[in-house]
């Protein structure tokens, strides 16, 4: 665990938590929370102002207004009398309404949904060979932020829908800000930028009714990506385990397209950049995706934000594949230019170049998780571009949308976008300019300003250009021909998944073409998959209840698999996983505190559960009650001790308890329930001797794999965490489809 300490559990109470009565005496504003952090103190022109962190936010122990002018009442408007009318000459009024009114600005065009951190990485030396950046040198530590999102819905939307994931970096380097603006998934549904708009327009709510949201399960999508196929390996991607992780602090990052790297000695090496979790690659399974959408829409970013609060700290290594920079771009007849490929792992392995961990939470969402202004072309010495067609047009477009998302060109100035290097621009002016400008000649060349600022060369780390030959061609509007080529990567990844991850996909195909209307759409995504995998095709169009069309002969390619492509069959670390543990008012209070010290100490992060919010004992906080636990927000169940009925177990006050036909049972129905459901999701489920009771009652064998009745206290939480170790209890789903 990254942490000095050992975790906390997540919702500790403030530091200065509020009295009952409504205070009386003015106080200071409370600074950010002990998991909170404020963007640097920088100038706009990234000097360090040198004042505390929590400098930026409110001051003082009264109400004022904007220009700091101390108010005696913000509860009625000035009127003419009690009984008004209101008089237009209340600025007080009229400025705490016009700010309300602007409060909101518009959401980004995709990826609106989001959460970030703050964190830190360390450069491993690893790289120094092949790139002269100087934050990837050895044990430099660089400040980031890293914002990771949705695409599809709007800032609103749940969390644990079927999509990709955006992983976006900001590195505040020293000779600069460098953004790496990634996916979770490797590839693109597109080769080129011009395409852009009509896969979004294609994947965002129908037009005229607007629905669905933050979905791909519809007409629009389907018609697009089965007319053009180039759009197939990512959206068999999305279709994977991959489109609904189980936490942004478990999924991998990707760069996508093919970057270079140049080293001191100016030699260039073409990369693709890799984001790897410490807590290995793991998803949610679909029914749990869409419980949880209603259960907690914020899953993902509460998960973050608990996990930091609680102290345990996400790590991933950044990692690269290097390939020769030759004048063909292609790696292993992989053309590196064309985002819908990737390089398997077998061919090139991802090479470790230094550690990202995160460790503060944001102290105002807006401030820093909205504002926030990430650009593929933000780069620093020792990292180009190549000419990749969808990085070009994202290169013109990450700056164009901040003018209408931001307000004007200074968003350069907002604090979490602030360099941590010292900005001596020409740009000048504009809405919302922060920096107060000295001198007299923005402009080169000049004499006023004695000639300033003056150009530096490559030893004074100027970032150049990397001098790239580019041949005589001429003008097309044309893509080369491997790119052709949409269906031999799609069956290299299927081939790569495990039956059971194979089994998803094609419940995952099923599930979203079977709310598609349009019948013409269903056959021709069969089609599509008819070149992918027989067994893939043949199956959805069952499910579908559609005969299933044939490739031509000799269509389906042979393609070597990647195992590396699989989330299943490692083991990882057990930390910072979700435990609930169930106690009951019969529960011995000793047994629950040795079970969650066990489980603090094995890293993971224990909810207690009780009947009601009072707790069993003074140390013993309750995190959920009977009627909040839903059993998708935990990775594996501990129960101490039979649990007995609740007193709102009954269907009229909690719907999960069920009709009372035939009684009540003797245990608590939401209990059972929740057993009953981490069963069904393979989740390890753990008791003491006398859970037995629960077991029979939900129907449960308790020698099924992952079932575990332990004789003592200190054998239970070191069997869950083994389990937990392959994420789920794989065993519980046999796979079906050959
Ligand atoms: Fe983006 N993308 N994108 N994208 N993208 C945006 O920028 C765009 C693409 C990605 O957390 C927008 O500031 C075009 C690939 C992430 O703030 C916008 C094309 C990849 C984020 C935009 C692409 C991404 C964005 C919306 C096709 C993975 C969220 C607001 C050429 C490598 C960053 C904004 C954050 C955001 C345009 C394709 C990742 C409109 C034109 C490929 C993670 O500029």
């Amino acid at each position: 665990m990254p942490s000095a300490e050992r975790p906390r559990v997540p919702g500790a109470p403030g530091v200065e938590p509020p009295r009952l009565a409504e205070p009386t005496e003015p106080t200071a504003p409370l600074p950010p929370k002990p998991d909170q952090r404020p963007p640097a103190s920088l100038s706009p022109t990234g000097r360090d102002s040198g004042a505390p962190v929590d400098a930026a936010a409110q001051n003082g122990g009264y109400l004022t207004t904007a220009q700091g002018v101390r108010l005696p009442d913000s509860d009625h408007s000035l009127k003419a009398g009690p009984r008004g009318p209101v008089l237009l000459q209340d600025h007080h009024l009229r400025e705490k309404i016009m700010h309300f009114d602007h409060e909101r600005i518009p959401e980004r065009v995709v990826h609106a949904r989001g959460a970030a951190a703050h964190g830190t990485f360390r450069g491993y030396g690893t790289a120094t060979g092949v790139c002269k950046a100087a934050f990837l040198a050895e044990g430099v530590e660089t400040p980031v932020f890293v914002r990771f999102s949705t695409v599809l819905g709007s800032r609103g939307s749940a969390d644990t829908v079927r999509d990709t994931r955006g992983f976006a970096t900001k590195f505040y380097t020293s000779d600069g800000v460098f953004d790496l603006v990634g996916n979770n998934i490797p590839v693109f549904f597109i080769q080129d930028a011009i395409k852009f708009p009509d896969v979004v327009h294609a994947a965002k709510p129908h037009p005229d009714r607007e629905i669905p949201q933050a979905q791909s399960a519809h007409d629009t999508f389907w018609d697009f990506v089965s007319l053009h196929t180039e759009a197939t390996h990512h959206t068999l991607w999305n279709m994977s385990d991959r489109g609904i992780p189980r936490s942004y602090r478990m999924m991998e990052g990707f760069g996508v397209h093919t970057f270079r790297l140049v080293n001191a000695e100016g030699a260039s090496t073409l990369v693709k950049w890799h984001w790897k979790p410490k807590a290995g690659v793991h998803s949610l399974v679909w029914e749990e995706a869409q419980l949880l959408g209603g259960t907690d829409p914020d899953f993902h970013r509460r998960d973050l934000a608990d996990a930091i609060e609680a102290g345990n700290f996400p790590q991933w290594e950044l990692g690269i594949q290097t390939f020769p920079d030759t004048p063909e771009q292609t790696f292993a007849g992989i053309d590196l230019l064309d985002p819908t490929k990737i390089v398997p792992e077998e061919l090139a392995p991802v090479q470790p170049v230094g550690l990202l961990t995160l460790d503060a939470n944001p102290t105002n969402f807006f401030a820093e998780t909205e504002q926030v202004a990430f650009h593929p072309g933000h780069l620093v010495p020792g990292i180009d571009i190549t000419d990749d067609a969808l990085l070009a047009g994202r290169l013109f477009s990450y700056l164009d949308t901040q003018i209408t998302r931001l307000g004007g060109p200074n968003f350069a100035q907002i604090p979490v976008n602030r360099t941590h290097a010292p900005v001596n621009d020409m740009l000048r002016d504009g809405f919302h300019q922060d920096a107060v400008h000295s001198g007299v000649a923005p402009y080169k060349p000049n004499s006023l300003d004695g000639g300033c600022p003056f150009f530096a060369g490559p030893g004074e780390h100027a970032f150049i250009e990397h001098p790239v030959p580019i041949s005589g061609a001429a003008k097309v509007r044309e893509a080369p021909a491997s790119f052709d080529d949409h269906f031999s990567q799609p069956r290299l990844f299927w081939l790569s998944l495990s039956p059971v991850e194979r089994e998803h996909v094609i419940a995952a195909y099923t599930f979203e073409l079977s709310k598609v209307y349009e019948q013409a759409i269903k056959e021709r995504v069969l089609t599509v998959l008819a070149r992918i995998d027989e067994v893939l095709c043949r199956e959805v169009a069952q499910g579908l209840g559609l005969p299933a069309p044939q490739a031509a002969a000799g269509a389906l390619v042979e393609v070597a698999a990647s195992p590396a492509l699989s989330q299943v069959g490692q083991r990882w670390p057990a930390t910072g996983r979700v435990l609930g543990i169930i106690t009951a008012a019969t529960s011995d209070v000793d047994v629950v505190r040795q079970l969650r010290e066990a489980a603090l100490d094995a890293g993971l992060m224990p909810l207690i559960i009780a009947p009601t919010g009072a707790p069993p004992a003074d140390d013993l906080a309750v995190q959920r009650t009977y009627a909040a636990a839903r059993s998708v927000e935990f990775d594996a169940l501990l129960v101490a001790g039979a649990p007995a009925r609740g007193a709102d177990d009954h269907g009229a006050r909690d719907a999960k308890s069920g009709a009372v036909a035939g009684g009540q049972p003797a245990l608590d129905s939401r209990i059972i329930l929740l057993i009953n459901e981490a069963y069904r999701h393979a989740k390890p489920i753990a008791g003491l001797a006398d859970s037995r009771a629960l077991w029979a009652a939900a129907g449960i064998d308790p020698h099924a794999p992952g079932v575990f009745t332990a004789t003592d206290t200190e054998q239970a939480v070191p069997i869950v965490a083994e389990w937990l170790g392959t994420h789920r209890v794989w065993e519980r789903f046999p796979a079906t489809a050959h």
